[in-house]
């Protein structure tokens, strides 16, 4: 039997801090869930919108802020936190500071929550300039990502306590990853501050007479892409360093999820262009290298593939699992956060495959916005992300709480639920892409609807109906663990442990300052080139439009 790990004896004050950062995520989810429905139907040509006086462009902004942009930063605020302090087995450096990057972000989320609902700020969560929203909406993305920084602040200031008082220890993988996010996000955010702070809010204060398209989106992508790493690390944290434990094995490759984790760190930033394909103005060259470099981004995620199939191979095989598939049946499928993060990372590989055509040059002049993104990143973000994220609910919650879990059997039930749904909606979505059904479209009402669409658009109805279904399990389930559930549980971390115990670490798997070099110096060769030209040719002329 492996030793169960409890928890640093500290604080119920923490613990409280991180499950607050968890409720905000959720019911950030609920709202953004809410909505995909509504989305999935009106493809299909049953727009229910009218009924809630909202419209489809309405709706879906509050979808993919909500989902994409609230829900995974608090989740990740929360869960990072506690993995941080778990995993070093030292107390936050300050509570007060991860309050006030709480309730900033808090307050960011409403003021752009209220500027959308209010039918000011239609602008998607991209919001592509030359549309202008209110100012409370760039106001309150701009404080959510302040927030970050306050409680990255305090991620570092907690590490930096730590490491004074155990100089020479080695750095726990926990820390590792939960710092590794963090400091690529903080790198990464820096083009988003720069195109909220410098351009959108004074144009949507009307200080400015016009935008610059590019410029903004260039801004725009610089933080967009290593956004998606932002959303993705903290899931592969889990599988690398939990999910084997909570599988019955043991990781394979500490070394391995080390190296992975930190090549993320200089190659998730310098990619943006790879979502500016089409954008004239971008010259040839700089989208040549950044093709290169999003090819070079999958490979800690190939290796993450390997890493993990090994340890739950090992998980499955100790179990008494046979022969060459054998082993997969042997996974506790029946425990409902190992089987949510199973059916996770199975149908990631769908999604990273799908990322790797969206990479091609060639392909993606195919693809590019058409359905077949958005098929794309619902398996990537929506499955491998979110389906993870609520799999780590169904242990940490309860953990937290110190009561089980209300319904193991509605949380298996309700991740094959979201399994299902999500491989029949994306597989629509992306079939009605080749097609060339566009996205970001109201497409029930297009005039140019071809009946071609018809068949894959209601496949994409059918899951997201399924996706809904799923959706009300889990909150149900969360809601009754937090107000029903009576059965104790003590505070358990499903650490896992590697294969081979690692003693001594090269010091560059140790440390992040030579990779945060390496992220400085491609960010100069792949980035600074093109932004000094875009910058030393804007033109704030663009005048604002609202197209809704
Ligand atoms: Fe992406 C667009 C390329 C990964 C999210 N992506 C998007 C957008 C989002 C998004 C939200 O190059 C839309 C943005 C918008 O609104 O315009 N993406 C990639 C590439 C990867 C990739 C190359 N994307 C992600 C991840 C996301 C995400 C991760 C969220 C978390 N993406 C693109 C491109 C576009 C794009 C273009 C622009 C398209 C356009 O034209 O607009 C790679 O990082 C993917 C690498 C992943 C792999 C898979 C590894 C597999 C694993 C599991 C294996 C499982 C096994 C089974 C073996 C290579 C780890 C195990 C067995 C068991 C029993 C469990």
């Amino acid at each position: 039997m492996e030793e169960l790990h409890r928890t640093h004896p500290m604080d119920t004050a923490l613990k409280r801090q991180v499950l607050w950062y968890l409720y905000a995520s959720f019911i950030a989810l609920f709202i953004g869930t809410s909505f995909g429905p509504f989305q999935a139907l009106e493809h299909a040509r049953i727009d229910l919108y009218p009924f809630l006086r909202l419209n489809y462009y309405t709706g879906l902004t509050v979808h993919g802020v909500m989902n994409a942009l609230v829900f995974t930063t608090f989740f990740i605020s929360g869960l990072l936190t506690f993995l941080l302090v778990y995993g070093l087995q030292h107390p936050l450096y300050s509570l007060r500071l991860g309050w006030s990057a709480f309730w900033v972000m808090v307050v960011g989320v409403l003021l752009a929550a209220w500027s959308i609902l209010s039918g000011n700020a239609s602008v998607l969560y991209t919001f592509y300039a030359p549309m202008k929203a209110h100012p409370a909406f760039y106001i309150g993305l701009a404080l959510v990502v302040v927030g970050t920084w306050l409680l990255s602040m305090n991620l570092f200031l907690t590490y930096r306590r730590w490491r004074r008082l155990n100089p020479g220890a080695m750095m726990p993988l926990l820390a590792l990853g939960a710092l590794v996010t963090f400091v690529m996000w903080d790198i990464a955010s820096i083009g988003i501050a720069v195109e909220v702070v410098v351009l959108l809010i004074p144009f949507s204060l009307g200080w400015l007479n016009g935008i610059d398209p590019l410029l903004s989106r260039t801004l725009f992508w610089f933080t967009g892409h290593p956004l998606v790493y932002f959303w993705l690390l903290p899931a592969y944290l889990s599988w690398y360093a939990l999910l084997p434990h909570q599988a019955g094995g043991r990781l394979f490759s500490e070394p391995l999820a080390r190296l992975a984790l930190l090549l993320f760190l200089p190659l998730s930033v310098p990619v943006g262009l790879h979502h500016q394909f089409t954008d004239p103005g971008v010259p040839e060259v700089w989208k040549g290298v950044h093709t290169f470099l999003t090819f070079a981004v999958a490979v800690p995620s190939l290796m993450t593939a390997f890493t993990v199939t090994a340890s739950l191979e090992d998980a499955g095989r100790r179990r008494g699992g046979r022969g060459i598939l054998g082993w997969i049946a042997k996974l506790p499928w029946g425990d409902p956060s190992v089987a949510a993060q199973l059916l996770a990372i199975i149908l990631f590989a769908f999604g990273g495959i799908s990322g790797i055509i969206n990479a091609s040059y060639t392909t993606n002049l195919l693809v590019h916005n058409t359905l077949w993104v958005p098929g794309h990143f619902h398996l990537t973000v929506a499955t491998a992300v979110a389906l993870s994220f609520m799999g780590i609910a169904y242990w940490l919650i309860p953990s937290l709480r110190g009561r089980a879990l209300w319904s193991r059997r509605l949380g298996v039930v309700q991740a094959f639920l979201w399994f299902a749904g999500m491989a029949i909606m994306s597989r629509g979505m992306s079939w009605a892409g080749l097609l060339g059904a566009p996205r970001r479209t109201a497409l029930g009402s297009a005039p140019y609807r071809l009946p071609e669409w018809n068949l894959p658009l209601s496949w994409a109805a059918v899951g997201g109906v399924l996706l809904g279904i799923s959706a009300i399990f889990f909150f149900l389930n969360i809601a009754l663990t937090v107000w029903r559930s009576r059965e104790p549980v003590p505070l358990e971390v499903p650490l896992a442990k590697p294969r081979h115990e690692v003693e001594r670490l090269p010091w560059w798997l140790d440390g992040l300052h030579p990779w945060i070099i390496a992220v400085g110096a491609l960010i100069a060769v792949a980035y600074l080139p093109l932004l000094i030209t875009l910058v030393a040719h804007a033109t704030l002329q663009v005048p604002g439009v609202r197209v809704w």
